[in-house]
């Protein structure tokens, strides 16, 4: 079974191999196969029409299938490898050994937001940006120049006591738990992540940067923490509403996942928090 691990904990070997993993996945064509996918439901996610990604109920269990999907790829090159997640209260300035070389890479240059170090540095050559929303084929990063903070620890409890998961328009205007944890609305969480990460980060294209993952495998965690304090909260909604994914419906791409198959995580991994 897989654990998912804090980053901060892993050890020098198991960055490695999470880092040649990456690398692998990225020779290969497998890596942007993601990003491209992950663009396209950006791009047609919207407010009043068809929404699945984002900015609707089905972000949770949509990035939890996306996730599952890239670690399995991740796993097929190195059985030991798991999604670390990247605990960005705890973790939340530049000198986060997250950032270190021999893990992510810094921050990016000033001139022109490129990554130098690393192995994801455009210098090294094994990470070229291939799906892309302009011209630059280099990794990009702007850490904490658009937003200064990231969010901490109270603004994450305040928003996992929320008892209602979603609820009507079901968008970004929405109020609950999802669109909280989303952040479009209230302290904004997830997506000030990524626009503090900057670069790549702040579009479509995110996954391009290798801590999309560990972002995104928190916000998962903090979903799965939120399902322990409210087990009387469902996932909604339950049926018969248009433009999202109910509880039963069948989420795209895929055409065998309903957001009631994503609901127990433990069914696929655990977190290193989790109670045996
Ligand atoms: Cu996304
Ligand atoms: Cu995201």
């Amino acid at each position: 079974m897989t654990t998912r691990k804090n980053q901060s904990a892993l050890t020098t070997d198991e960055k490695a191999r999470f880092v040649k993993a990456l690398l692998e996945l990225k020779r290969n064509g497998t890596y942007d196969t993601f990003v491209t996918t992950h663009n396209g439901f950006i791009m047609s996610d919207t407010d009043s029409g068809d929404r699945v990604g984002h900015r609707s109920p089905s972000f949770l269990p949509w990035h939890r299938r996306f996730l599952i999907q890239f670690e399995q790829a991740l796993q097929s090159v190195d059985p030991s490898v798991s999604l670390p997640y990247w605990d960005w209260t705890a973790d939340r300035t530049t000198r986060s050994t997250l950032w270190a070389p021999d893990f992510l890479g810094g921050n990016g240059r000033s001139r022109d937001g490129q990554v130098i170090d690393g192995p994801f540095a455009h210098s090294g050559g094994n990470w070229p940006i291939n799906v892309r929303v302009d011209g630059r084929n280099f990794l990009r990063r702007a850490l904490g120049s658009s937003v200064a903070e990231l969010p901490t620890r109270a603004e994450v409890e305040g928003v996992l006591a929320m008892t209602t998961y979603d609820m009507a328009p079901w968008n970004s205007s929405s109020n609950g738990f999802r669109n909280h944890l989303e952040g479009w609305r209230g302290v904004n969480l997830h997506n000030r992540v990524h626009v503090w990460v900057g670069g790549q980060m702040g579009t479509g294209v995110s996954p391009n940067d290798p801590v999309f993952w560990m972002h995104h495998a928190f916000i998962d965690k903090l979903w799965a923490d939120w399902q322990r304090m409210h087990p009387q909260s469902p996932y909604l909604p339950a049926a018969g509403t248009t433009n999202v994914v109910d509880l039963n419906d069948t989420m795209r791409p895929w055409n065998d996942v309903t957001p009631a198959d994503m609901l127990d995580h433990r069914k696929f991994y655990t977190y290193d928090t989790d109670a045996a």
